[in-house]
């Protein structure tokens, strides 16, 4: 296993960028208050009570992505000191919290999941590229990590658990490299091609 701290240094010279600080040291205070507002957010928007809205006939994947979505748009009205914005373009992270009074931001998360197994081994991707971190962070960079547990009773889906992982420099990640080609580099490409 690797840190997230190392991920990071070997991910930027693959990628060619100076090491820039991509994760920083959670300090206590802020775990505090990331945790307090999320946590009265839940509670005051009745999030683990109210029943979410699912299209009949949705795979397990899209399901997940509707518990997100309720979940997303719904706290956001109850936050009291963060504001709960998207971060735009595709990849790591999908959101991030802005401080209200200080304008500071924090990497956001956020994974729905239909049970929490702590012997569950199955992988939970967070990124593979540095540019949104480079392009829409400054550092100190935190990283919360989010996981939206819920069930179905009788057809009724419900959250059941909010997860927050305040994951720091040390915290441990499996690294899985990937090859792949598009079909840019296969027509540039000097192997046999033919088209039939
Ligand atoms: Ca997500």
């Amino acid at each position: 296993m690797t840190t997230f701290e190392d991920y990071y240094r070997e991910l930027q010279r693959r990628e060619g960028f100076k090491d820039f600080d991509l994760i920083a040291i959670w300090e206590k205070a802020d775990v505090q208050a990331v945790g307090d507002d999320l946590a009265q957010a839940v509670q005051a928007g009745g999030l683990k009570t109210q029943t979410i809205p699912i299209r009949p006939k949705s795979t397990n994947q899209s399901i997940g992505n509707q518990v997100e979505q309720f979940f997303v748009e719904r706290i956001k009205d109850y936050l009291k000191n963060f504001d709960l914005q998207l971060c735009s373009g595709a990849g790591y992270p999908d959101k991030q919290l802005s401080h209200k009074c200080s304008g500071r931001k924090f990497v956001l998360e956020v994974k729905a999941t239909s049970s929490w197994d702590a012997s569950d081994t199955n992988r939970v991707v967070l990124t593979s590229s540095s540019k949104k971190l480079r392009t829409h962070f400054t550092p100190p960079i935190n990283h919360l990590l989010v996981t939206i547990c819920y069930s179905a009773m009788a057809g009724q889906y419900r959250v059941t658990v909010v997860r927050l992982d305040f994951i720091q420099p040390v915290t441990d990640v499996n690294i899985r490299l990937e090859a792949s080609v598009s079909h840019r580099i296969l027509a540039a490409g000097t192997h046999p091609s033919r088209e039939i």
